[in-house]
């Protein structure tokens, strides 16, 4: 059986866990896990969480952080973990749904018909017939930061920022994460970074031939987002910090 671990970075989710919707994604999937991360929160997360994982035995953990160290170390946190396993596939997911669990199947299908394949990550391109939900200010904005980062990638990806991202389990993919990354909010154009970065120094397949975007049927924006309008400013100079520091040549 197909084993599938998914790290869920919470920060402050005590209002938003929609426990049935992950008991629900559970029962769907026998050979799936998850992996909560407490960052620090300062409301009832981890009593939740726990309580949660309590009541589905081995299929979920808590991992905490006493101190809140932002996102992208929780992520690799539950992904460092995840990745000495034996499951086969590990991703990371936001906890808010925003990308709704039933497009996991999609992404472990993807990875699971074409072995050449070592990323799945969720993309959010609104077509007709499928439900892309994103407040218009965020969506230019996204859109505007998602060209930059992938000029700069020099990859042709058309959504870096979506929160659903599923690796297969291999010993590059957990090199990706072995240090500590440096920018906050796009630490997904830092993984990108480091593995264009790695297939550039390897001799295997190029990073543009072992990543698939996901187009979402479902996704939406959801309320108490933890971005404020400053953030895009960092986020855009975190990006060119990126580029320097990992891709320049
Ligand atoms: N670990 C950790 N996770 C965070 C932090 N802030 C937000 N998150 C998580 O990151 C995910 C996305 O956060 P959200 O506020 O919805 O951001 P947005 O939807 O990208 O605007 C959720 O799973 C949050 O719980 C933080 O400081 N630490
Ligand atoms: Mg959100």
């Amino acid at each position: 059986m197909r084993r599938t671990i998914i790290v869920v970075p919470c920060y402050n989710e005590a209002h938003r866990f929609d426990e049935s919707a992950f008991a629900s994604a559970l029962d769907a999937d026998p050979a799936l896990s998850f992996y909560f991360v407490d960052d620090g929160s300062r409301d009832r997360t981890r009593a939740r969480l726990e309580a949660f994982a309590a009541s589905r035995g081995e299929r979920c953990r808590v991992i905490a952080h006493e101190m809140n160290q932002g996102k992208a170390a929780a992520v690799r946190t539950g992904l460092l973990e995840a990745f000495a396993t034996d499951a086969d596939y590990c991703g990371f997911w936001d906890a808010d749904l925003a990308t709704p669990l039933d497009e996991l199947p999609r992404f472990v299908e993807i990875l699971e018909e074409r072995p050449l394949l070592d990323l799945a990550i969720g993309s959010r391109v609104k077509l007709l017939g499928r439900s892309i939900e994103r407040n218009p200010l965020r969506h230019y904005l996204g859109r505007v930061a998602a060209t930059i980062a992938s000029l700069l990638l020099d990859l042709p990806v058309y959504d870096t920022q979506c929160g659903a991202k599923l690796f297969r389990n291999t010993p590059a993919a957990a090199k990706l994460f072995a240090e500590p990354f440096a920018s906050g909010w796009v630490f997904d154009v830092e993984i990108i970074a480091r593995l264009v970065r790695q297939r550039r120094d390897g001799d295997g397949p190029s990073a543009e031939e072992t990543i698939y975007e996901v187009p979402l049927y479902r996704w939406k924006d959801v309320a108490g987002s933890k971005i404020r309008p400053a953030d895009y400013l960092r986020a855009f100079v975190d990006v060119l910090r990126v580029y320097q520091r990992t891709l320049r040549r």
